[in-house]
């Protein structure tokens, strides 16, 4: 069994899809994170195993290998396209609640701000990290996260922002957060923030890069 979830862990941190992908060239013609997700599904693998034996610990040494610049932008969009080919045999799992998320996650680009792609990164590093991730979008305002927290009261939520004409927006939304639900765990992150900010406008973390959000949130609820 641990073979096999090893397999998958190593396709996903180099971006293997599937047996017809040519990525990566060394690995052409064998099996993908597709096929072998479903052959540990067929062979009865629990999917909790396969989420947190598998998939998490490929988009973890993948995020951690980005945080320390040694692999780059492409390189966690082709990870994610992996993990994607995974979750799709997974998801029927999760949706009969036979396999379990870790907690929920909303995030979204705050209010004025157009900028997706660092946070497409987040969301993908979150739901191969176990989390359930709901995506808002962009140009999210704060009425928009309030409710979706309504709709799931006990999720930790992230925001994103690459502009400094944006960033002020945050503070908005993490005050209105913080009114109807004070418990609830805040992560901001994007180019122009810094620990500084985040803990001035009242979120409970700063992270610098996808890793760092999993990270936080991972040891916020343990
Ligand atoms: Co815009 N833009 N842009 N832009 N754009 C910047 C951000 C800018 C720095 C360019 C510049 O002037 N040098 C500048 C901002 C200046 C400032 O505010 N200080 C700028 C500007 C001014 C603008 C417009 C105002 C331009 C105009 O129209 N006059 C306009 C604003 C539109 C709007 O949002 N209302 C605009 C528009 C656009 C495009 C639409 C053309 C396009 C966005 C496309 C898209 O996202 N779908 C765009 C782009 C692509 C950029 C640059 C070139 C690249 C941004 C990017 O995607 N980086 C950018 C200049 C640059 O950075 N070189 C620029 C890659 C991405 C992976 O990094 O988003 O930082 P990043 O995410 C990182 C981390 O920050 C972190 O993780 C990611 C991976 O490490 N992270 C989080 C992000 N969110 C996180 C959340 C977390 C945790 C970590 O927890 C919740």
């Amino acid at each position: 069994m641990d073979e096999i979830l090893e397999r998958i862990a190593m396709c996903i941190e180099r971006g293997k899809v599937n047996a017809a992908s040519p990525y990566p060239p060394d690995l052409k013609g064998q099996d993908g994170a597709d096929e072998l997700t479903k052959a540990a599904l067929d062979m009865e693998i629990d999917p909790n195993d396969v989420l947190a034996k598998g998939l998490v610990v490929g988009m973890n040494t993948i995020g951690k290998k980005f945080s320390e610049n040694k692999v780059f932008v492409p390189d966690l969009l082709m990870a994610a396209k992996a993990m994607q080919a995974s979750m799709a045999h997974l998801r029927p799992f999760f949706e009969s609640g036979k396999a379990k998320h870790r907690g929920t996650f909303i995030i979204g680009t705050v209010q004025g701000d157009l900028h997706d792609i660092g946070k497409n990164l987040v969301s993908m590093v979150m739901e191969g990290g176990g989390w359930q991730v709901i995506d808002l979008g962009v140009d999210v305002s704060a009425e928009k996260f309030l409710d979706a927290l309504r709709a799931h009261p006990n999720s930790a939520i992230g925001l994103s922002a690459l502009l400094t004409t944006t960033m002020v927006n945050m503070e908005k939304i993490v005050t209105a957060v913080r009114a109807e639900f004070p418990e609830t765990k805040i992560i901001v992150g994007g180019a122009p923030l810094t620990d500084e900010f985040a803990r001035k406008i009242g979120a409970d973390a700063y992270a610098p890069d996808p890793q760092g959000a999993l990270d936080y949130l991972v040891a916020a609820v343990a």
